[in-house]
């Protein structure tokens, strides 16, 4: 059976409890699509606003007019969403469970500590001299810090940078630098599969490029780290003197609430640009029908908070509809490869969120680390990052789920701030491997290279013709980027760089990105970023990099480097440059492969042809197709023989 007609009908009892079943979806996107205005306004109403707003949608994607706004004349406060509002009724019901890396170490967090906690944070970071609109960076391991940060920037109408905890130095610098922090909140380690991360001493090296004010130092493994006098503050220290509590900043629903950066096909990593009211609304409005939650269920969402995953379903989303959310420092496969199951267990966890790369990984050691578990509190599983193959989304439905549980397979990116594209457990059968149709208000069309819209099932580019609440609203410190990126491939319309089929039934099936995007591991990486971590190496004249199919990655990173005239090709050269790209990047920019090429294909014009070394590294000799038009088609020859793995 083909997938495109293998459906998995909505179960009965979630047809009739779901929050949105066939028919209230049918019409919600009616609505939605009739009188945007009446519907928006009227599911605004699940935040609380201090000023209730009366202009609700304001947007035009048109060049000479171009605007996005939402909600413009509200005002509120996330943090008081997340927190204050619920402390009525749940001021003891748990908001965070802390899962270590190490198993023996877990906790918890009622609202009201976490209020209390926001609140502290929130004042040292005042004492400090943070101020709303300032920039605040956030490097820290997943532990209940880290949300406390983000929540007490909130609070204060600070913005703040999370910058996951796997990037270098100078990644963080670059970030730092870019948006212009005064203030960086880090810990002195974290810690995955049982190895510390220097977090501080990244800190520290970062800050030999670029300069802040402060950096908050949180003990989390207690390692003694150097404290630089003046600069570094222990928060241990600074939180012994503020006040428990810290009133909610009134923000406008337009002021920025953070700016995350992500990889596109050129230059650096660009800081997409997130407001107060409809981010908070859409990450809101999309985990309560996407996951059907219910106030109190425990939440698990595996994402680290540097992803915009972690923003939007650990944090934000997930608290906004008083959650109790997970965070769990650890990876998947450790101390045992059936660590998932069990903190699903120890937990009791309702609802659990991955990415196809980890299912992938686990799959691939069968399924007796799962048996071992029970997961009989799970009702809902969930996927994100990039396309989930069938095989793994049947494996995830009939050993993780026991054939029970409903999947649904989300897509989005950071600029959409929250899900776009997924299934409403309640409302839409399941085909794996598809992401099934838009969410109500979400209009989606499929274009070819000439912006032609093609109906009905098809294949093409995927673009979005109208604004969504949690639509980023810019590029940091560069608009002209952020119209020239999203908006000028296709006039009037949102392109998303992803290809995409439609099939019979209009379901969608998203195929990869089309621009110079790799995605590993469920985590986008620039080619152009790669590149230039390759060639800043003294041998290296001059570098090219491309995805190609990975197991369990599903894309690698392979790169073709040219060295400099008289170096001789080495292993020690291979590994000095992997080492190299995760020194200026992270280790998940690491290449899977290496080739040494005396020359790279280039057209007449010097542009490097990516389509003859995709083919290459897919190790798709056949189709090469025409190189008649590259200046030396000879290097094609030298490429195809010595192709590595
Ligand atoms: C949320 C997130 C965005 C890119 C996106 C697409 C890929 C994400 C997907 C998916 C197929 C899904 N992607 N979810 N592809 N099916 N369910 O991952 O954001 O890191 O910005 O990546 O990830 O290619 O364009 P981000």
């Amino acid at each position: 059976m083909t997938t495109e007609t293998e459906f998995y009908p909505v179960p009965a009892e979630w047809a009739a409890k779901a929050h949105m079943d066939r028919a209230g979806y049918e019409a919600a996107r009616v609505a939605a699509q009739a009188a945007p205005d009446a519907f928006w306004a009227e599911a605004a109403k699940r935040l609380d606003w201090v000023k209730a707003p009366t202009k609700i949608k304001d947007v035009s994607f048109a060049k000479d007019d171009f605007h996005i706004h939402w909600f413009a004349d509200g005002v509120l406060n996330v943090a008081y969403n997340c927190i204050d509002r619920h402390l009525a009724e749940r001021a003891d019901q748990t908001a965070i469970i802390f899962e270590g890396d190490d198993p023996s170490v877990s906790g918890a967090i009622t609202y009201a500590e976490l209020h209390a906690q926001v609140c502290r944070m929130a004042n040292v970071l005042k004492n400090l001299g943070v101020r709303k609109g300032d920039r605040v960076t956030i490097y820290l391991p997943m532990i209940p810090a880290a949300a406390v940060a983000m929540l007490a920037c909130a609070r204060i109408g600070a913005i703040h940078s999370v910058v996951f905890g796997g990037f270098s130095p100078d990644s963080i610098a670059g970030r730092i630098e870019d948006c212009g922090s005064t203030v960086v909140i880090t810990a002195d380690e974290g810690l995955r599969a049982g190895k510390r991360i220097p977090l501080k001493a990244n800190v520290d090296e970062a800050l030999t490029k670029v300069s802040v004010d402060k950096v908050l130092v949180i003990a989390h493994t207690g390692a003694d780290v150097p404290i630089v006098e003046g600069r570094d503050v222990r928060f241990e220290e600074a939180v012994k003197t503020v006040a428990d509590d810290c009133p909610c900043e009134p923000m406008n629903a337009e002021d920025p609430l953070f700016i995350l950066y992500t990889s596109g096909s050129t230059g650096k990593p660009k800081g997409v640009m997130h407001t107060t009211g409809g981010y908070l609304f859409w990450a809101s409005y999309t985990h309560e029908l996407v996951f059907d939650y219910r106030p109190g269920e425990v939440f698990w969402c595996t994402a680290d908070v540097g992803w915009v995953t972690g923003h939007s379903y650990v944090v934000y989303g997930a608290l906004a509809n008083a959650a109790t959310t997970l965070m769990f420092e650890g990876v998947p496969n450790y101390p045992d490869n059936g660590r998932f199951w069990s903190v699903v267990d120890k937990h009791q966890v309702e609802i659990f969120y991955t990415a196809p790369t980890a299912l992938r990984a686990l799959m691939r050691d069968g399924d007796a680390p799962v048996k071992r578990s029970s997961r009989k509190s799970l009702r809902l599983l969930g996927s994100v990052g990039e396309p989930i193959n069938p095989e793994a989304w049947r494996w995830y439905h009939e050993v993780v789920g026991e054939g029970r549980l409903p999947i649904v397979d989300t897509w989005w990116q950071t600029e959409t701030g929250g899900i776009l594209v997924s299934p409403l457990p309640g409302a839409t059968d399941l085909k794996p491997g598809s992401a099934t149709k838009p969410l109500p208000g979400v209009e989606l069309e499929l274009v070819d290279a000439d912006g032609k819209v093609l109906e009905g099932p098809n294949s093409g580019n995927l673009v979005i013709t109208d604004s969504w609440p949690g639509q980023m609203r810019g590029v940091w410190g560069d608009d002209q980027r952020f119209f020239d990126t999203y908006f000028s491939a296709y006039p009037g319309k949102y392109f998303t760089g992803d290809g995409c089929r439609r099939d019979e039934d209009g379901y969608y099936w998203i195929t990869g990105r089309v621009d110079d995007v790799i995605n590993v591991s469920g985590h986008r990486m620039g080619t152009a970023e790669v590149e230039s971590a390759l060639v800043l190496h003294d041998d290296v004249a001059e570098a090219a990099v491309v995805g190609f199919p990975h197991d369990i990655k599903g894309q690698g990173i392979y790169a073709f480097v040219t060295l400099n005239a008289g170096v001789t090709p080495s292993d020690e050269l291979r590994k000095a440059l992997i080492a190299q790209v995760r020194h200026e990047i992270g280790p998940i920019a690491a290449p899977d492969a290496i080739q040494f090429a005396p020359g790279l294909p280039k057209t007449r014009s010097g542009k490097i042809m990516r389509r003859i070394l995709r083919k290459i590294a897919e190790n798709d000799l056949g189709s090469l197709g025409d190189t008649s038009t590259l200046a030396d088609p000879g290097v094609v020859e030298d490429l195809v023989k010595n192709r590595v793995g």
